[in-house]
């Protein structure tokens, strides 16, 4: 089996929406980057996420002139929160027109594939394994990998682990460096994606019998998030449950059955890791934090992540100033814990107010009274929107 070496400046680890949009924006900045992702192109390319880019995100690609190339999906205008059937629409569109997308993160994936490699001629090796991570401040730090093709080594300035939560760059940083904060919700959400477009607003229902949304997924498809119990698997849910779970908490005895493409089974945490740095190596998205889908976040902190990140490095590798990468745990953690409180906030709400066998009739009175005070004192619901739109 033959064996390379070669140089550049950063390494990538990890090929989904914060490594793409990481090396787009070095890419578009002159600083030679690789991307090493596991899995081949044509996975990355259909695997199904999130849903939402929030207007912050959108701005930031505006900034950097890649908006009108990455995002797709509607403007999103209103949401259809409900209680036990009763619908009132929620305003998400900020009175200055800055506007979140429903732009789903396959989309966004796909245009940042497309842009990356076949525009911009980004190197992106999928494929990509046993990586070995050599990171050391005081020589050249150095990944190593296989693939079809040998073993290869790549000597950098830098590391970027990207590769989510379950990833090899959090674990190559040696035990007691960083610290984690978490906290369990005690429910995971069945994620079912149907050949069954969202019909006006998407949705986010509470009911006695628990929470749903009905999220866009495309023209013709959406994706419905059910809570259930952390044990639950596809055998507990039958096409037939589903269905009924949904008319159910949807108060809409009126919705048809439809072909249901895959259902997933996420458990509801919040995970923040922290420094999201050591030595070379900088973690960024899911590789340094979690959060509840509830609030359409994850994608969104990554998205925050890397365009500082992207920032810092730029200026480390062209200037030789490191203050900024230096600063990157800093500058991005306070960031993310009022991302993890509006997470969590939205999270207890939006389940403590539906099926009160979780936490009580007291913590379900309180959090339909929240629900309440959102829809009838302006001044919550403009924060809570921002909140939604990532202005705060
Ligand atoms: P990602 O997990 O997207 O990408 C990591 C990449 O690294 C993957 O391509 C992986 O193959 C690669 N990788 C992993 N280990 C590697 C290794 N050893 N070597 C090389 N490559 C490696 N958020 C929402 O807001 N709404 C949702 O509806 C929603 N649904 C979700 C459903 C699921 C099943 C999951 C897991 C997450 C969901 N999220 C959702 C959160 C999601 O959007 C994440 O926050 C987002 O994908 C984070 O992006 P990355 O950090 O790039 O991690």
């Amino acid at each position: 089996m033959a064996s390379s070496r070669e140089q550049s400046s950063v390494v990538i680890i990890g090929g989904g929406v914060s490594g793409l949009a990481l090396a787009t924006f070095l890419q578009l900045s002159g600083v030679a980057c690789v991307v090493l992702e596991r899995c081949e192109r044509a996975y990355v390319e259909v695997r199904q996420r999130a849903g939402v880019v929030e207007a912050r995100g959108v701005r930031m690609l505006e900034r950097w002139g890649l908006a009108d190339r990455l995002l797709g999906g509607p403007v999103a205008h209103t949401i259809d929160y409900r209680v036990n059937g009763s619908s009132r629409v929620f305003k998400v569109m900020a009175d200055d027109g800055s506007p979140g997308r429903f732009c789903t993160q396959q989309m966004l994936v796909n245009n940042l594939l497309r842009e990356l490699i076949d525009v911009m001629q980004g190197d992106v090796r999928f494929g990509a394994a046993d990586i070995g991570i050599h990171n050391d401040k005081n020589s050249r730090s150095r990944v190593t990998y296989t693939d079809a093709n040998g073993t290869h080594v790549i000597d950098c300035d830098y590391i970027v682990g990207c590769d989510g939560n379950r990833g090899v760059s959090r674990a190559s940083i040696p035990h007691g460096v960083l610290t984690k904060t978490s906290h369990e919700f005690g429910y995971a959400w069945l994620a079912a994606l149907v050949e069954a477009p969202v019909i006006g607003d998407p949705i986010m229902a509470v009911s006695d019998h628990g929470f749903a949304a009905q999220l866009p997924r495309g023209p013709q498809r959406s994706r419905y998030y059910l809570q259930c119990a952390l044990s639950d698997g596809p055998e507990d849910w039958p096409d037939e449950r589903l269905w009924d779970e949904i008319r159910l908490r949807m108060g809409d005895s009126a919705i048809a059955n439809a072909r249901v493409h895959d259902k997933d089974f996420i458990p509801l945490r919040a995970v923040v890791h922290a420094p999201m740095q050591h030595e070379n190596l900088f973690l960024a998205g899911d590789a340094a934090h979690l959060v509840p889908p509830t609030g359409a976040k994850g994608m969104n902190l990554a998205l925050y992540d890397v365009d500082v990140l992207a920032q810092a490095l730029v200026r480390a590798v062209k200037a030789g100033d490191r203050s900024q990468l230096d600063a990157y745990s800093a500058t991005c953690l306070p960031h993310i814990w009022t991302y993890q409180e509006f997470s969590t906030w939205m999270t207890d709400t939006m389940h403590d107010a539906g099926d009160p066998t979780q936490h009580g009739k007291f913590r379900q009175a309180i959090a339909r009274a929240r629900l309440d005070t959102l829809f009838e004192a302006p001044a919550a619901a403009q924060l809570h929107a921002a909140f939604h739109r990532g202005m705060v």
